[in-house]
């Protein structure tokens, strides 16, 4: 009873068989590792979920794809999927070569028998595809600066699945769920695409379209790839597990599908209608926003709230699978309860948090009540999205050599020790130099790397929870950006700007490193002989002068206090 998959049939792609048949010797072949996002794509290619295709677009297919929304014989298809590669891998590829598709350890997953190869116009495909050039959209971006110059289309003949280690018990094949969809008698199934935590709204929306559609309920969230800066997928996974308990028994079941999202809103709902018939449901729940983006460079929304939905009722009837749309839930305070939005009347209070204000209250610590969400659901999120006072944080002095950035930061180590509700290390300038940069120079393009290593020690630091203070002296503007980039994604990051100017730094001149540096015994010198670039908006400025080495840690204690990091 199940409806077709699209195209008619589920393609399947994987045959081991050839990888043991001697007629092909993987090891004489040209590879090609996958990104991410390819390997995502492969293994709905390889299991079905974008069945018609039986590989990645060829460049006729691309062009129809880009010009009307289907491919060449007539089937819809919203989003190409396409492989990007390198200018230099694509010049030494020939048409009718084969090429090996390999995940990020090395391992064979496929055959690509390369028909096509094409170098896109990429501000086109950006424009028909997500209707815009603008970098803030995430696809947009991937385009421009992520995806190769290149594409190669062909067939693929599939060796293994991608290998996932992480809730197998949850991943379903589109054949492994259409099975159990029959087995059950799940004639009718509605599912309801996420890619973030789901609170009582959510519960609500959900088991209302199931009861209204008569059906089942599929909880299909994406953990292959989502949006930058989405709450990982481990602890969504545990979140869905709690809210599953929720439904009644026997109603509702939760699978994982490994997509990379591109956040292409309409077109997105689209190809999410596609996937999920080919993963054998009949209703696929589209709300307000569905996919969406985010706002634009001028802080406009790329597409209008119900805009996926008018597109998803434009092709329901040529797809089969049926749309259910949905208002938001809204919580009426009266009433106790969760309705849709357009049914509360006037007068009732309604209560709703935004997901701003949820990771607002999750950064404070602060109450969230359970009319939003539920304790155990909360519980996870607190763990992943921890209070700032149990963040990790890097403390990342910059200044001239003799400024006095080790001596403020041995004693803010020895204050948060005796504070002791985190670890604390030390990456001191002289130490790394000694442990960790042994090899290196001054060079700027030393001095570079030194940095980025330290870095790098600090966001692990940082990821795991602990305090990190770096002194180093960190001369140049771009790679310190660098760092805090890298370490805001896990953390706090505190730039301190020991300000001590070059005259003072001479004067004490401890080491006797700037006497030999004016005699040019010691070359590239910061300050003498090698530029230093001052922090424009550190988060604090120490002078040396005006303080000693216990007021610049106090200060620094108190300025971690008024963000929060300590309490
Ligand atoms: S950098 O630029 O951040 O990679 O430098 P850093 O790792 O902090 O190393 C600076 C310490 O190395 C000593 N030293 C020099 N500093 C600057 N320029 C040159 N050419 C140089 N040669 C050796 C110096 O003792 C620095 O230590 P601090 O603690 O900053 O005085």
């Amino acid at each position: 009873n199940l409806l077709r998959p699209h195209g008619g049939v589920l393609v399947e792609l994987i045959e081991p068989a050839i990888n043991e048949s001697s007629k092909i010797k993987l090891s004489e072949l040209r590879s090609w590792d996958l990104t991410q996002r390819q390997t995502c794509d492969l293994e709905l290619l390889l299991n079905g979920g974008f069945s018609p295709l039986t590989g990645f677009l060829t460049q006729k297919d691309y062009e129809s794809v880009l010009e009307m929304m289907r491919l060449r014989d007539g089937t819809l298809w919203p989003i190409p999927i396409t492989l990007d590669v390198t200018k230099e891998f694509a010049e030494s590829i020939d048409i009718d070569d084969s090429v090996v598709l390999r995940d990020q350890e090395g391992v064979a997953l496929a055959l690509l028998q390369v028909s096509d190869k094409w170098t896109p116009d990429k501000a086109l495909e950006a424009n028909r595809v997500y209707g815009t050039e603008d970098r803030l959209h995430p696809a947009v971006d991937y385009l421009f600066n992520q995806s190769g110059e290149v594409y190669l289309g062909g067939r693929i003949t599939g060796l293994e699945l991608p290998r996932h280690y992480d809730y197998k018990h949850l991943r379903d094949s589109p054949a492994e769920l259409r099975a159990k969809f029959e087995k059950w008698g799940w004639n009718k199934v509605v599912a309801f695409q996420t890619r973030n935590p789901m609170h009582r709204a959510h519960q609500e929306l959900t088991f209302r379209a199931a009861k209204q559609e008569e059906a089942n309920l599929l909880i299909h969230p994406v953990v292959g790839m989502t949006k930058p800066g989405d709450i990982d997928h481990f602890s969504r996974v545990r979140c869905y597990e709690h809210i599953l308990k929720e439904y009644p028994e026997q109603t509702t079941m939760l699978s994982l599908l490994p997509l990379a999202m591109r956040m292409g809103g309409p077109k997105e709902a689209l190809w999410h209608a596609i996937i999920r018939k080919n993963y054998g449901c009949t209703h696929l729940i589209v709300g307000r926003d569905h996919a969406g983006p985010g706002k634009d460079s001028q802080g406009n929304d790329f597409y209008g709230p119900y805009d996926a939905q008018e597109l998803l009722k434009e092709h329901e009837n040529e797809l089969g699978i049926k749309m259910v749309p949905f208002q938001m839930m809204v919580y009426v305070k009266e009433k106790a309860e969760y309705m849709p939005v357009d049914d509360v009347d006037e007068g009732l209070t309604i209560l709703n948090i935004s997901g701003t204000e949820v990771r607002r209250r999750l950064a404070e610590g602060l109450e969230i009540p359970d009319w939003f969400s539920y304790p155990d659901v909360v519980e996870e999120l607190r763990k992943t999205k921890p209070p700032r006072h149990k963040q990790g944080v890097t403390i990342f002095f910059t200044g001239l050599s003799g400024a006095g950035k080790s001596t403020i930061a041995n004693a803010l180590m020895i204050k948060l020790l005796e504070i002791g509700n985190r670890p604390v290390t030390l990456l001191d300038g002289d130490l790394v130099r000694k442990h960790l940069s042994s090899e290196l120079g001054f060079s700027k393009e030393h001095r570079n790397i030194n940095i980025q290593r330290i870095g790098y020690v600090a966001s692990e630091i940082t990821k795991n929870g602990g305090f990190a203070i770096c002194a180093p002296i960190a001369p140049y503007r771009e790679t310190r950006r660098e760092v805090r980039q890298m370490i805001e994604q896990e953390g706090g990051f505190i730039e301190i700007h020991v300000a001590t100017s070059l005259e003072e730094c001479e004067r004490r001149d401890r080491k006797g490193l700037y006497a030999k540096a004016r005699k040019g015994i010691i070359k590239e010198f910061t300050g003498i002989s090698d530029p230093y670039e001052e922090p424009e908006a550190p988060e604090l400025v120490i002078d040396t002068i005006a303080c000693t080495p216990d007021e610049a840690a106090q200060r620094i204690l108190l300025k971690l206090e008024g963000l929060g990091y300590i309490k």
